[in-house]
């Protein structure tokens, strides 16, 4: 085994990576992507220019849930995808929840922070918050009853979780209308996985779109 992961510690989707390898202690080698060489190797190995990316030996492995899932065939102590079929499904379900209904509209709206004042998008910028209520919403009834968001055990689904909700916090606060998410997110972020990326990142917080809020 020998394995190579491009990320940075700021960016959402490679905490997912981070946090299953680090849940298993998987020896690995980071591969910063910062610089004009790093962005260039990146794209070299995948046009699409994004990152999480892995190397394993001379397979190249994207998707940060691909990755997530892959990671497993090295396991560790921590299994992040259930054996079983139907438990598997809805880690899987949670996976796309959190990625498409709750990093996308967070996403949006640290995007828009970052645009001229001219180039703001107020209705998608609207139609990002109406989505993390609706998402907040939703995982208020779920989350409420559980301590991890599928099933008894920590798993993708709350690697997904991690970034998604610590960083929607920032931009559309969960507060106080919605205790029992607010309530998971601490238990997630006290996760010593998660605690781990989220210290790993703390100096690059002066770069958040708009200042980061002096917290977490
Ligand atoms: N669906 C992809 C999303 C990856 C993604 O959007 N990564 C962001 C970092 S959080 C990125 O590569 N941003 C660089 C860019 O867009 O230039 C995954 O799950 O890995």
């Amino acid at each position: 085994m020998s394995l190579t992961l491009y990320a940075h510690p700021f960016a959402a989707y490679c905490w997912k990576a981070l946090i299953a390898l680090y849940e298993n202690s998987i020896p690995f080698t980071y591969r910063l992507v910062e610089d004009a060489a790093g962005w260039a190797e990146l794209e070299s190995l995948w046009p699409i220019k994004k990152f999480p990316l892995l190397r394993d030996g001379d397979a190249t492995i994207v998707e940060s849930s691909i990755i997530v899932e892959y990671l497993m065939r090295y396991p560790g102590t921590a299994r992040m995808m259930p054996v079983n079929d139907d438990a598997a499904l809805d880690v899987r379900f949670l996976d796309r929840f959190f990625d498409n209904y709750v990093m996308t509209p967070m996403q949006k709206l640290v995007s828009d922070r970052m645009r001229t004042q001219t180039d703001r998008d107020a209705v998608g910028v609207a139609d990002a918050r109406r989505m993390l209520d609706i998402a907040y919403g939703w995982l208020e009834a779920r989350l409420t009853p559980r301590t991890w968001a599928s099933g008894n055990a920590f798993s993708l689904a709350d690697c997904s979780a991690a970034p998604a909700l610590f960083y929607a916090d920032w931009v559309h606060p969960i507060g106080d209308r919605f205790p029992g998410v607010l309530a998971y997110r601490g238990r997630v972020l006290a996760r010593p996985s998660v605690a781990r990326v989220v210290d790993e990142a703390r100096p690059f917080r002066s770069f958040f779109p708009g200042g980061a809020p002096d917290r977490d």
